[in-house]
């Protein structure tokens, strides 16, 4: 067993921390207030191959490991977690499922682009009345010979307004249950689909999150992603990857703050010393430098997992489960640590601790995370 990055690893991190230091810091602030998407940074990820790190070269991708994208989401999210939320749903839901589960005819046209970072997309799965309960898709797609007829309404899509190519989770046979759900590819612009309103959020405001309405939209047959009736288990696979890339959200946001912590600590004097000096704050430092590695770890060995072929789904689970909890508990203590300046956007610590929140919730709540945690251990 090795604990050591690799030259290419190294490579990585130091180009995804250079971009989010000078791109992705001047103006998140700004962004943040004004619910501003960063375009023109999605724009520069694209071009530098963070959009589509995992895919193969042929079809535009950068052709790296897991590991390379955890660690690139780590130091883009330390900077500006609205930018890196695009980056996971594009490379984990997106791109990851297509390669994966795609036609060549569905890789050439939509996988290229996406992957290359030219248009960005969204995985469509929550509805107004099922997002814990996954299952319960109202949102319907009727077989009608050579296309499908979709109608229906999905709620808090990351990328709603921003993306070009939506997959869509819809129940084409209500009889069958999850084994009548399908995953079907749709454009922006196909006639009778809508861009609904934007959700005002406690965090990731930068990130445009929409609800989107079907109104007898024509997807032709050609657009579904595997087998009649794949869509559930499509949707189920492509989100243990997902949990792998909000995993590593978290643990980013969480090392962010804790590097904007120990700054302080050095810099600020309380009673004749710096603060990091005193036993209170140098024992939250040592709980954050603690629970932060083990995040990591976790991080890593789901990336390590899914990059050797094996299942992964427990190890995602576990990663994002902690590294979300490790998130909420390091952000909550480094507002603590800057004391009143924590409580103001300039020290960006309050940010991130509302940014954080978000990675308990979706992708999977934590008491979901739970479920798929304990039904593997109790597995026989
Ligand atoms: N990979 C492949 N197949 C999977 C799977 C996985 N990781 N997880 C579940 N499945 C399959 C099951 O094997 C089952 O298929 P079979 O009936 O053929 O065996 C099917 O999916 C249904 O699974 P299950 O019976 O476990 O469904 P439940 O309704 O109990 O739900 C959970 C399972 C709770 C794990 C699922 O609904 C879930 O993950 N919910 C959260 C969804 C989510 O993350 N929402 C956020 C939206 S994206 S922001």
């Amino acid at each position: 067993m090795k604990f050591e990055l690799t030259e290419e690893h190294l490579m990585i991190q130091k180009a995804a921390r250079d971009f989010a230091q000078n791109e992705l810091l001047p103006g998140v602030i700004e962004r943040d207030n004004e619910q501003r998407f960063p375009a023109e940074q999605i724009k520069q990820m694209g071009e530098l191959g963070f959009l589509g790190m995992m895919v193969d070269p042929k079809y535009g991708g950068s052709g790296l490991d897991t590991i390379s994208y955890v660690l690139a989401m780590e130091e883009i999210s330390k900077v500006d977690a609205s930018a890196s939320v695009v980056m996971s749903v594009n490379n984990s839901l997106v791109c990851w499922g297509l390669e994966k589960f795609g036609t060549e005819e569905q890789k050439e046209k939509y996988l290229k682009p996406l992957a290359s970072g030219q248009i960005i997309g969204a995985f469509c799965l929550s509805e107004p009345e099922a997002g814990s309960d996954a299952t319960s898709q109202k949102t319907t797609a009727i077989d009608k010979g050579d296309h499908y007829l979709l109608n229906g309404t999905k709620n808090w899509i990351t990328n709603g307004s921003t993306a070009s190519v939506y997959l869509v989770m819809a129940q084409t046979d209500v009889e069958a249950g999850h084994k009548g759900i399908n995953c079907l590819i749709v454009e922006k612009d196909q006639e009778g689909f809508v861009v609904g309103k934007k959700e005002d959020k406690l965090g990731i405001r930068g990130s445009d999150t929409h609800s989107l309405m079907f109104q007898d939209v024509k997807v032709p047959k050609e657009n579904r992603i595997g087998e009649e009736g794949f869509g559930f288990k499509f949707a189920m696979k492509v989100l243990s990857g997902g949990r792998v890339g909000i995993a590593s959200q978290a643990l980013g946001i969480a090392s962010g703050a804790y590097e904007l912590a120990l700054k302080y600590s050095k810099e600020r004097k309380t009673f004749g010393k710096e603060i990091g000096k005193h036993q209170a704050i140098a024992f939250k430092l040592a709980d954050m430098a603690t629970e932060i590695d083990a995040a990591r770890l976790l991080c890593i060995k789901a990336a390590w997992m899914k990059d050797n072929g094996q299942n992964f789904d427990r190890a995602g689970a576990q990663a994002k489960l902690f590294a979300s909890s490790v998130a909420m508990k390091t952000t909550v203590e480094a507002v603590q640590i800057h004391g009143g300046y924590g409580f103001v956007k300039e020290y960006h610590v309050e940010r991130l601790m509302r940014d954080a929140k978000i990675t308990q919730i979706y992708e999977g709540t934590s008491e979901i995370q739970k479920i798929v945690i304990s039904r593997d251990i109790l597995r026989d």
